[in-house]
């Protein structure tokens, strides 16, 4: 297909954004042309501009056209992937129900938007925070959208949990295979060494620490943005742009044979999930769809993790649907 790919990013003015649309608009998800769909809140539109001036000035030969704007049913009008990344941040003060909320109102318009406006094939990707959470409110939102079509991301995490995995076997990133984030992308995230793989072999027996595996490596993946906020003073942007991009790219063309990849998406029961759920399960990708990896065996210690992440999700969920959310 030589038509371009229309993509709407929200947030578009903010931090990842700055560093997601050029990444998109010189072709990080293939040679096909792009039309970016730009969706900010009204003040930010001026700043906006700015970037648009600056994506024009790149001269990009895949960029095919920007649109912007603060309307949703405009901006998604016909989008065939939408990267949800603009949320309303936690401010001093503010509760976690207050977070909930103002991130609801955005997330059940979105999703409504989508579900009137958006391409029959429309995949949709949340990277703004709570991103479990935002993504369930959207696609109950959107009834005519299978619910298949949603994902938050949490590929942020897996590329975390790759890299720190081979820091500590002296491995590339590129001999890691089979990672798995489940979960919550949040504190409660589990990365699990158990079925990740170092150059074919089992991670966790070759790593053989479990205490390194308990006490740092989990630790270190799932409080990795407080640290990133603590060096640099503001919250990781190029690195989720990053991991938006390769959550996209995988779906939309598959993932690697012989792996699978992490992406938080609506749980069928698998592995004792709550059906329903958006929870981060190990999945493969093809041709825009995806399969949750099956028959994986769960000791007493992943299990006890999972369920505590599970268990954080089944608080939100309950916290949206009292705010009527969902
Ligand atoms: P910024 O605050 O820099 O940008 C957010 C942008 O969203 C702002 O320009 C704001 O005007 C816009 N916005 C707010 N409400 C909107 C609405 N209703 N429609 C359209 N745009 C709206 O945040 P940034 O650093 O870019 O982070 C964006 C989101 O990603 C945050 O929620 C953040 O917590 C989340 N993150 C998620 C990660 C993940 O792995 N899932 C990691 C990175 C990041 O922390």
């Amino acid at each position: 297909d030589s038509s371009p790919l229309k993509v709407a990013v929200t947030g578009a003015a903010g931090q990842i954004g700055y560093s997601l649309l050029f990444r998109l608009a010189s072709g990080a998800l293939g040679d096909r042309p792009i039309e970016l769909r730009l969706l900010e809140i009204e003040p930010a539109l001026k700043a906006l501009e700015g970037v648009v001036m600056e994506l024009d000035d790149c001269a990009f030969p895949t960029l095919a056209g920007v649109e912007i704007g603060h309307e949703a049913d405009k901006i998604f009008d016909g989008v065939n992937l939408a990267l949800l990344v603009g949320a309303r941040p936690r401010t001093k003060g503010m509760e976690r129900g207050d977070l909930l909320e103002a991130n609801g109102a955005i997330f059940t318009a979105q999703g409504k938007a989508l579900n009137s406006v958006a391409a029959d094939d429309v995949r949709i990707g949340v990277t703004g925070n709570p991103a479990n959470t935002n993504a369930l409110i959207a696609m109950t939102n959107a009834p005519d959208i299978p619910k298949e079509r949603f994902s938050a991301l949490t590929r942020l995490d897996h590329n975390r949990a790759i890299s720190q995995l081979a820091a500590k076997t002296g491995a590339s990133v590129t001999d890691i295979k089979k990672m798995t984030i489940w979960g919550n992308h949040s504190a409660t995230q589990y990365p699990d060494l158990f079925h990740a793989e170092v150059n074919g072999k089992n991670a966790a027996e070759t790593v053989n620490d479990q205490d390194w595996l308990e006490n740092d490596f989990i630790p270190t993946v799932a409080k990795r943005g407080a640290a990133i906020i603590e060096a640099r003073g503001s919250s990781s942007a190029a690195s989720a742009a990053s991991a938006t991009i390769d959550a996209a790219r995988d779906w939309l063309h598959g993932s690697a044979a012989d792996d699978w990849v992490s992406m938080a998406v609506v749980s069928d029961g698998s592995y004792g999930v709550p059906e329903g759920l958006i929870y981060s399960f190990p999945v493969i990708t093809k041709n825009g769809d995806w399969e949750i990896v099956q028959g994986l065996e769960i000791d007493d210690f992943s299990r006890s993790r999972m369920e505590a992440t599970a268990n954080e999700l089944i608080e939100e969920r309950d916290a949206v649907k009292e705010l009527g959310l969902i």
